[in-house]
């Protein structure tokens, strides 16, 4: 298998020293530049000497998306204004957005990365990317077509949207690539059929997909209806945008780039760092950025790491899918329930097509989930035995991976809402 750069196969010590160097002069930057950081490692009695190899990286303190809020917009950046190139901003439900920056140093890394990622998912320059990402202060866009470029592959930026043109483009272009949210990549193959093109007839072989969980249900799905492979790309705004981890082809979870972002896992009650393989809140350190450097970012993003050499050769770091978001997490009556799981229980289930919303409420105190799914055009029927039938099919497998008696509605054809982004998966009532 192909390469991009040397890093990607570092021995443990290469890597080791790599880290501990980036890390110390990472520290430096952000006590000398930064007065949040300043003031946390004093606080905890630390300066930037106690900081040896990547071995004391856990001395150091957390940072969440709450510290970027309370210093908005630039208050957390390392590096003065003018030395920046490049903001973005991510909104969130409440509050200011998290709004971060990019150094001249930090594009080039940024664009470095997602040439290695698109390379070791069997893209190269001779490809047609299209990239269905938004293009804008979402760093989907602009993130992968810096790195499509370096990458030296031919760049379609239509960003997300006008999904019918996306389609003549696909089809005139010659698209062989596409890059979007894997719901997105639904909604454009279903428009498709509608208009009566086979979404397998085109030039596409691959999907880039990420920004929101996806099970692999769901990629079983999208490479038969394209039939395309369909390769996971991971990251968040705060630690970069798309790039911060990505898929091999021997498809062992995804190799995080951490000669750049160094990751840890950690129990969301105690904070503690956990052993490899422990599942947890994933938590990076930046350790080359310039304009914003952040130290143990919390993602929210729970997963697992893995440390041993993939099949590829490469020896980054490998993260699992990501199961959910902590803060995604439902709680149903004492069960602790992830979307995924649900998704992957509905992706199964030959009569329905893959969209679905849940709907939490409370009521009398007690929060109640309902299962709401599109049930396929040539399932549905007016006979409410047979619908009834699917329900309780799908109620039972719920029941037996959950322990939880969910209710399930099936909802006719094309009647719930299709995602140019990404999709909004969960309508809380209980605000
Ligand atoms: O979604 C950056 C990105 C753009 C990643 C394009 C990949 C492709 P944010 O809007 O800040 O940034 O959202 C970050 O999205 O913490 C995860 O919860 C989720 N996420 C991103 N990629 C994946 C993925 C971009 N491949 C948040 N699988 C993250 C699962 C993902 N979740």
């Amino acid at each position: 298998m192909r390469y991009w750069q040397e890093e990607e196969v570092y021995d443990i010590e290469q890597k080791r020293q790599v880290q501990s160097e980036r890390l110390i002069k990472t520290v430096n930057r952000v006590y000398n530049n930064v007065p949040f950081y300043c003031d946390k490692m004093k606080a905890l009695g630390l300066e930037p000497g106690d900081i040896k190899s990547i071995d004391d990286l856990s001395k150091l303190p957390f940072t969440t998306k709450q510290d970027l809020r309370d210093n908005y917009p630039y208050g957390l950046f390392a590096a003065p204004m003018e030395e920046v190139v490049r903001i973005h901003a991510s909104s969130g439900t409440t509050g200011h957005p998290t709004v971060v920056g990019y150094t001249q140093n930090d594009i080039k890394m940024w664009s470095n990365v997602i040439a290695r990622s698109f390379t070791a998912m069997g893209v190269t320059k001779k490809d047609i990317i299209q990239v269905a990402f938004g293009y804008g202060l979402f760093t989907g866009g602009l993130g992968v077509h810096y790195g499509a470029e370096h990458l030296g592959a031919a760049v379609v930026p239509i960003s997300g949207g006008n999904t019918k043109k996306q389609i003549q483009l696909i089809q005139e272009f010659g698209s062989t690539v596409i890059a979007c949210t894997p719901s997105y990549a639904l909604y454009i193959g279903e428009t498709m059929k509608n208009m009566g093109i086979d979404p397998r007839s085109t030039n596409l072989h691959t999907g880039i997909f990420g920004a929101e969980p996806w099970t692999e249900e769901m990629r079983e799905q999208i490479e038969s209806m394209f039939g395309i492979n369909a390769m996971d790309i991971y990251g968040l705004s705060e630690v970069l945008g798309p790039g911060v981890a990505f898929e091999c082809q021997a498809r062992s979870g995804m190799h995080i780039n951490d000669d750049h972002f160094v990751p840890e896992i950690i129990d969301v009650n105690t904070l503690e760092v956990l052993p490899e393989g422990s599942e947890g809140e994933l938590v990076f350190t930046m350790v080359t950025k310039e304009a914003l450097p952040l130290l143990r970012y919390r993602t929210r993003d729970i997963t697992r790491l893995h440390t041993e050499t993939c099949k590829c050769g490469r020896t980054l770091t490998r993260m699992d899918k990501v199961t959910g978001r902590s803060d995604d997490m439902l709680i149903i009556r004492g069960v602790n329930v992830f979307p995924s799981q649900i998704e992957s229980v509905l992706l199964k289930v030959a009569e329905t097509a893959p969209h679905y919303v849940l709907i939490v409420d409370r009521i009398n105190n007690l929060d109640t989930l309902e299962v709401w799914v599109e049930v396929k055009p040539e399932f549905f029927t007016d006979a409410i035995k047979s619908l009834e039938k699917i329900e309780k099919h799908i109620t039972a497998e719920l029941f037996s991976l959950l322990g939880l008696h969910v209710k399930v509605k099936l909802v006719e054809p094309r009647s719930i809402e299709r995602s140019e982004g990404k999709a909004k998966r969960i309508i809380d009532r209980r605000k």
